[in-house]
């Protein structure tokens, strides 16, 4: 059952919101396919462990290491499956890490076919400056209008909030910021990964914030008719997910077919920017060119 099924009214809203998460069987109940984007060291892995209160996330601590892979992860939350499907820095400039990158955004593909009900793009609450401001314009880049329907700004590092500020606040004091938050439908949360665990503040603490987020989540849904963002390339995967069980094999049998297609243009294809047209024509050449069936496609 996807959350379209049963995400139409707000009693049944308030049903999710409140369930009892013992005694759920995970095929019982709708599944809810949330993304992490964000730059690398951002804390996407530490919002998902966060969410999932526990470290199921791989974390990274040392300064130069990065996560180089997608991990997709289910667990019931407040009665709804939630499939966490957390990335790597895929918006940094490194060429050098685009093949080993495509191979993981091809993953996150698969894995959020045929779409994500919600992305987080994570920033770290800290001074904006122009170097920040030009890593989001190239991010927004890659998302379409109708992607942006789908996101919330997550703010990490919540901790360097001044006292007694709003992040709503913070973020108004910020033009680019602002206007990345108004983009994203004014949706934007805040959490400190770190040291919000059990703060007696309502505001500065991680499980009222996640509430606050799961909140958001619900409502975005509800705004989009309880759909998720989806475009026709995400919906042939869907399609070939249906028909190849084993995700390996798809893996093995996708990556075949899009040899040759640059990375911006995967993140295109999960993000909608040119999808429409351009991508699967793209992956259609290169399909012809690299002599696979394109009808598998
Ligand atoms: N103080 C503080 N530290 C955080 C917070 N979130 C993450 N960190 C730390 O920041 C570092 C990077 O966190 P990750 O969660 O691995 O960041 P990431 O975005 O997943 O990084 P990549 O996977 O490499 O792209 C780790 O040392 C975390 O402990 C936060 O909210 N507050
Ligand atoms: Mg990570």
């Amino acid at each position: 059952m996807y959350i379209n099924d049963i995400c139409k009214t707000s009693q049944v809203l308030k049903f999710i919101l409140f369930a009892d998460d013992t005694n759920i069987f995970a095929s019982d109940i709708p599944t809810m396919r949330i993304v992490t984007l964000g730059k690398t060291g951002s804390g996407k892995s530490s919002l998902a462990n966060t969410l999932f209160r526990e470290e199921t996330f791989t974390v990274n601590h040392s300064a130069n290491s990065q996560t180089q892979f997608c991990q997709s992860e289910n667990k019931i939350i407040n009665g709804t499956n939630i499939q966490l499907v957390d990335t790597p820095g895929f918006f940094d400039t490194d060429k050098q890490k685009d093949t080993e990158l495509k191979d993981e955004l091809l993953k996150c593909i698969i894995e959020c076919a045929p779409g994500a009900h919600a992305f987080l793009l994570t920033l770290k609450v800290e001074k904006f400056t122009a170097q920040e401001e030009a890593v989001v314009e190239q991010m927004m880049n890659y998302f379409s209008k109708e992607a942006l329907k789908f996101t919330t700004v997550m703010f990490t590092h919540g901790d360097q909030l001044p006292k007694g500020m709003k992040i709503e606040e913070w973020v108004k004091e910020n033009k680019a910021l602002n206007d990345l938050v108004q983009k994203c439908g004014g949706r934007c949360c805040v959490i400190d990964n770190k040291y919000w665990i059990n703060s007696q503040d309502q505001y500065r603490n991680n499980q009222n914030q996640i509430k606050q987020l799961l909140e958001t989540i619900y409502k975005t849904i509800e705004e989009n008719e309880g759909n998720c963002y989806t475009n026709d390339l995400l919906q042939k995967v869907q399609l070939m997910k249906e028909r190849e069980k084993n995700h390996k094999a798809l893996f093995a049998k996708l990556k075949k077919i899009l040899i040759g297609v640059g990375l911006g243009t995967l993140i295109g294809a999960l993000l909608g920017v040119g999808v429409e047209h351009s991508e699967v024509q793209i992956i259609r050449k290169c399909a012809k060119r690299n002599k696979v069936n394109a009808n598998q496609l």
